[in-house]
């Protein structure tokens, strides 16, 4: 019998037909959350609770009700009604019965209820106030803020209170965010691809247009608004001049209202040259009236499409960017022509300090890229308008697994601030490695600059608290792109997550925020909590044991993929991200005494960690002092046994995470238990190259052997002959 038989084919199709069904009945009766565990939902998963946990909020109110109306305050009494049900497992109907309902509104609307309803302080903007109360004998949550956005923060914050299992019997938190400024920087292309992206292809954009399906944008900004951020900057701070277009503005206003519903506002990054470029005028001199009128024009338009606009990003004079020094002009120059224009539509300006030459003569010990931040921009101090912003990458080269905080954050005064933290992972695995990055943003962050020898942390600094200014606060650089799971990693979606935490309160702990994020993202299973979050928080540590320990910097690929361990690539060229390894030692010296000076830059007291070498900290040793291999650390290690032992030692911890990670057999689903030991079991190959590579070129260079006899066999050959690069 063959198929061509037309019984034979009837019965196929009938086969057929039943096989669909089947799978179409299983598909929609899997457990809501089912699907949510490609990592698509991120934190906001809201997974079923079990019984007894469950059982803590049967008598939560039965209702939802708004006051006030808005598509913010919609948005959020939706977004209440989906976690409360899927987590609780019974429907909430809304209603404008103010009892033994979950109130949401902002304040000077809730407070008609009950005129005697007080928050213990003052709300700020985005701030909220979660209360439970009676009204009229009845028990009632309130959520309630100074505007709409503040109300849908308080939302997600309850759902993640109840998500993790906090009882919200008798509620009373306020919470304020710690700066105005909480945004993220994509740095997506207009043709889709995505620099310093893994995470699949942008949200937004897709062969030089805005994407016509923006479903992902909204769910993202959905993420977003969760953890607190309000800002989204969504193309490359190497930005393509057409975004300005006429045509593209348009467009534009269309992701704005992808993100609107959340309260995540829209910004993005433009090219100094636009005015020339697509302008068509003969020049982009920041001080030509053309210019100011043609940036005045263009902003002025975007505002009529899309009156919520944030502002822009401008990174100029930098890595082949256009810039003001064209003209002559100064950064403070650039930054006010464009800072004027969207003044008067409350919008702001953030200017990198990333400005460096990237053709510095290295032969010259007294060079020092670290130095650009403070040297281009400590000199315009107080000439930088009130709606611009520095935006200061955490330290003074460029995102590495360990650098000190940049002495710039104490030398604005008179200038607003904000940091700029990498959420993607460029230099730290990109998110083939696991590398939790909470732990050095908050040394970063709590660092103590002592600036007029007061306690002056970075996170005062960069919020405007030391210096009373009117904006400041916080950018991470997210990429996240189309791959299910946003980063291409499920577990580096904590640092999104740390990273909005941070920005909200930099005050919580790197323990406090993953153990949060573990809860959300895996349950709270006591194994499965205590299993996550020691990977997550010994991830950096092992990470810069087995790359570049000491300060040295990643010591990877530099001038390539910025994966690969490629220390030699550091040297002989103009980039600056110079470790000075030769055959007697390593190290940069910037010193004020006999190197490059750059840690005059800091206040005095930081001076005096970092000047002498007895003083400095290991971990930043060989950032701040070339020195031989044979230099005793403070933890009585020489230098060159310190290299060989934490290249070992984070192998092997790497290693570790392998069977640390199977004690979850069994306690999380299939689907991440599986994908993420794959990664644990990459990542511990790779640490391998890691070390070997590494352990082989300084073994090469220094001629001194490892004392532990560890070294493998291609290391074993003669060391280089040559005494000096
Ligand atoms: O670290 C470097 C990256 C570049 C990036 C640049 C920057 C967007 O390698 O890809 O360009 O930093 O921050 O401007």
């Amino acid at each position: 019998m063959t198929s061509k038989h037309p019984d034979c084919r009837g019965l196929k199709r009938v086969c057929l037909r039943i096989l669909l069904l089947a799978a179409w009945v299983c598909f929609f009766s899997l457990p809501k959350n089912a699907w949510g565990e490609s990592g698509a939902e991120a934190w906001l998963r809201y997974a079923p609770l079990n019984e007894p946990a469950a059982k803590l909020y049967e008598n939560a109110p039965a209702k939802i009700v708004l006051r006030g109306d808005s598509p913010v305050l919609r948005t959020a009494g939706q977004e209440l009604a989906r976690g409360l049900e899927q987590m609780l497992g019974r429907s909430f109907g809304s209603g404008s019965i103010a009892q033994d309902a979950f109130l949401l509104g902002k304040l000077s609307d809730v407070r008609t209820l009950d005129s005697k309803l007080k928050p213990p302080q003052v709300l700020k903007p985005d701030g909220f106030w979660l209360k439970t109360v009676r009204i009229h004998g009845a028990p009632s949550v309130i959520i309630t803020a100074a505007n709409d956005r503040g109300v849908l923060y308080g939302a997600f914050a309850l759902l993640s209170k109840i998500a993790r299992g906090e009882s919200i019997a008798s509620l009373d938190d306020l919470q304020q965010p710690y700066a105005a400024i909480r945004w993220v920087n994509q740095w997506d292309n207009l043709d889709g691809r995505i620099e310093r992206g893994y995470g699949g292809a942008s949200i937004f954009f897709e062969a030089g247009k805005v994407r016509s399906d923006l479903t992902r944008t909204g769910q993202y900004a959905r993420l977003l608004a969760s953890v607190g951020i309000n800002g989204c900057t969504v193309n490359n701070v190497n930005a393509a001049p057409e975004v300005l277009d006429d045509n593209f503005i348009p467009q534009l206003a269309r992701i704005a209202e992808a993100l609107r519903p959340w309260g995540v506002q829209l910004s993005i990054s433009v090219d100094l040259s636009s005015p020339k470029v697509i302008g068509g005028l003969q020049t982009f001199d920041p001080l030509d009236p053309l210019v100011a009128e043609w940036w005045r024009k263009k902003i002025d338009e975007i505002y009529r499409r899309i009156p919520d606009f944030a502002g822009v990003v401008i990174k100029a004079d930098s890595e082949g960017r256009s810039g003001p020094s064209a003209y002559g002009r100064t950064h403070a120059d650039a930054a006010n022509v464009v800072a004027r224009a969207l003044k008067p539509h409350g919008g702001v300006v953030f200017y990198r300090a990333f400005v460096y030459n990237h053709h510095l003569d290295w032969h010259n010990l007294k060079n020092d890229r670290a130095k650009a931040a403070y040297d281009n921009f400590h000199p315009l101090d107080g000439e930088f308008d009130d709606n611009a912003i520095v935006q200061i990458k955490n330290g003074p080269i460029d995102f590495q697994v360990r650098e000190p905080a940049s002495p710039l954050f104490a030398g604005l005064h008179r200038t607003n601030e904000a940091i700029e933290l990498q959420i993607t992972q460029e230099y730290t695995g990109q998110q083939k490695h696991l590398c939790f990055l909470v732990p050095m943003w908050k040394e970063a962050l709590d660092f103590d600059m002592r600036v007029g020898d007061q306690r002056t942390p970075v996170k005062d600094l960069v919020s405007g608290r030391v210096f009373h200014r009117p904006l400041g606060g916080f950018a991470g650089v997210a990429n996240v792109g189309m791959d299910a799971n946003w980063l291409g990693s499920p577990l580096a979606m904590a640092n999104l997550y740390g990273f909005g935490r941070l920005a909200w309160n930099p005050n919580l702990t790197s323990e406090q925020i993953v153990d949060e994020w573990t809860r959300l993202m895996f349950g709270s299973d006591p194994v499965v909590v205590r299993t996550i979050n020691d990977l997550q928080l010994r991830s950096w540590r092992v990470y810069e044991n087995y790359t570049g320990p000491l300060g040295a910097g990643t010591l990877t690929n530099i001038t390539g993929n910025h994966y690969d361990p490629a220390p030699e690539s550091s040297e002989n060229n103009g980039w600056g991200q110079w470790h000075r390894a030769d055959h007697e030692g390593i190290g940069m010296d910037r010193t004020v005494a006999t190197g490059t000076g750059f840690i005059g830059q800091y206040p005095p007291a930081v001076q005096k960690i970092y000047e002498p070498l007895a003083a400095c900290p290991d971990e930043l040793l060989l950032f701040f002092h070339h020195v031989p291999y044979s230099h005793v650390l403070q933890s009585g290690k020489t230098v060159i046994q310190h290299i060989y032992d934490s290249h070992y030692e984070g192998a092997e911890q790497a290693q570790d995470f392998i069977g640390e990670w199977k004690n979850l057999a069994g306690h999380i689903d299939e689907e991440r238990y599986r994908d993420i030991l794959a990664r644990f079991e990459f990542q511990a190959g790779e640490a391998v190259r890691w070390r070997d590579t590494i352990c082989h070129w300084i073994y090469q260079l220094s001629g001194i052997a490892d004392q532990k006899g560890r070294l493998p066999k291609a290391s074993q050959t003669a060391p280089l002959s040559n005494s000096k690069r």
